[in-house]
């Protein structure tokens, strides 16, 4: 008889069936599992769609991540699910997941949305009726927060041994944040419950971790690239470019895989003390000019990011906001080239053949720009400089999702989805300069003296005379006439 490989045990709970989680840490547990092997197979759960979850299952839990640059393409299969479940349809046999005896890990990719933040307070949003709802208890957890947080609360009872709680998703301080917001959760619970989570909790881990990989959605070409690199039909396949990094804290309360191993086409993963600089290198200098070339693309007709750096007025804007206004607020960690880092960003950006779209990256930008433009905003106001770029991609983003009357933003962002879209919306016919401080508010308040006022400046140009002429008044740093 064969003996059943250990990482058929699933070690790991992962919340997020997304296309990122299959592409990042699906790829580097692959090459773990590789290098040693060891009970940290992925049991993933997604939160409500069953497509993804479904088609797995009827492919034997494999599906190929295809490698995407003009240079070529290339199919990496990590199979490293042991099972798939969705936490709405079946939250039993999730919570029993969580609380099982073999469960060691439990990661989250669950979006910047997920995360039931409130960016004012930056804790848990006691106002969010989902939350509300999983304090109350009386039906199955229909939060992230309120599934870890309950998951846990099954671990206290059955007597089971601490966890890690891994945050895979761009949020400044992920682990650390997670951590507030899971105790957040705790606080907010009947004493009975309080008591016995927050016991639990003090053996639980939650290291900050920076995770780096541009994974657009799934196409027919993708299915079509799949099969014809792997020979067999594959519903869910997930398009990534070739690039992959992973920066992670060292503080698991009980083990994990071996992902400071390469292999499968991606680079081990670094664990240092240092995740806070890999995190605003990447939060900063990555997903914040992402954001600009989002917006000021979107507006400029185009689909596609490496579009965006096509138009030479949005390319330069996003030279500007790179080099100008994020690297100078970012400490450098030990042993990262800046000078490489950006220089490989605009190769990533402009990878014609991946096919990553405006829409996606400019979606949900409420929730994404409060963690990408208000501390590098707020640095530079402090030290008296106006931060143009910034204040342009506050402006981009608001034209994109809440226009005033007669500005057609166009079908790219038409297409965004944005949680504060109706928010926003009733204060677009006022004054630019009421609705710029209701968006300000949402973003977690203003950074600084003038910031507002320099993005109502934008947003006038913006949406009057279009965006070459905004990105020439960021450019010369001047105030609208
Ligand atoms: C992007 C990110 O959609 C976005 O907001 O900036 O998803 C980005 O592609 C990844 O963080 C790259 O690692």
């Amino acid at each position: 008889m064969r003996a059943v490989p250990a990482r058929q045990h699933p070690g790991i709970v992962h919340l997020g069936l997304s296309n990122f989680h299959r592409a990042h840490q699906a790829v580097h547990t692959a090459a773990a599992l590789d290098a040693a092997d060891g009970p940290w197979g992925v049991l993933g759960v997604a939160p409500r769609s069953t497509a993804v979850a479904d088609a797995m299952v009827a492919q034997d839990l494999r599906y190929a991540v295809v490698e995407i640059s003009p240079a070529g393409e290339r199919a990496v299969v990590p199979a490293v699910h042991t099972g798939v479940r969705v936490a709405a349809r079946e939250p039993d046999a999730v919570l029993a997941a969580l609380s099982a005896p073999g469960t060691r890990i439990v990661s989250l990719t669950v979006t910047e949305h997920g995360y039931t933040l409130d960016p004012v307070t930056g804790g848990l949003d006691l106002d969010h009726p989902g939350v509300r709802a999983d304090l109350r208890g009386d039906a199955a957890p229909g939060t992230a927060i309120g599934l870890v947080a309950r998951g846990l609360l099954h671990r206290a009872r059955a007597g089971a041994a601490p966890v890690t709680v891994l945050s895979c998703d761009n949020l400044l301080g992920n682990g650390d944040t997670t951590a507030r917001l899971v105790h957040g959760f705790a606080h907010a619970m009947a004493q009975a419950e309080r008591e016995e989570l927050t016991a639990y909790l003090a053996g639980v881990t939650f290291p900050n971790s920076m995770v780096d990989r541009i994974v657009p959605a799934t196409t027919d070409a993708t299915r079509a690239a799949a099969a014809r690199l792997t020979g067999v039909d594959d519903a869910v396949p997930v398009p990534a470019e070739p690039f992959s990094m992973w920066a992670l804290e060292d503080r698991f309360a009980a083990g994990r895989p071996a992902w400071e191993s390469a292999g499968r086409g991606v680079p081990g993963a670094v664990f240092t003390d240092d995740v806070a600089g890999y995190e605003l290198l990447k939060l900063r200098l990555l997903n914040g000019t992402h954001s600009l070339l989002a917006y000021l693309g979107a507006l400029a007709g185009q689909d596609l990011i490496p579009g965006a750096m096509a138009h030479p007025a949005v390319r330069a804007a996003a030279e500007r906001v790179l080099h100008d206004e994020y690297r100078p607020t970012v400490p450098v960690p030990a042993g990262v080239d800046i000078d490489a880092y950006a220089a490989r960003l605009v190769e990533r950006w402009s990878n014609t053949a991946l096919g990553h779209r405006t829409r996606q990256v400019g979606s949900d930008g409420s929730l994404k720009l409060a963690q990408r433009v208000p501390g590098p905003a707020a640095e530079h106001v402090a030290a008296g400089r106006m931060p143009h770029h910034l204040a342009l991609t506050v402006a981009a983003w608001l034209a994109c999702v809440a226009p005033p009357p007669g500005y057609d933003p166009g079908p790219h962002a038409a297409a965004m989805h944005e949680p504060a879209r109706e928010r926003l919306a009733a204060t677009a016919t006022g004054p630019a300069a009421d609705h710029v401080r209701a968006a300000c508010a949402l973003l977690g308040g203003e950074p600084g003296p003038g910031f507002a006022d320099r993005v109502t400046d934008l947003f006038i140009v913006l949406t009057r005379h279009g965006v070459d002429a905004a990105v020439a008044e960021a450019a010369g740093g001047r105030t609208a006439a």
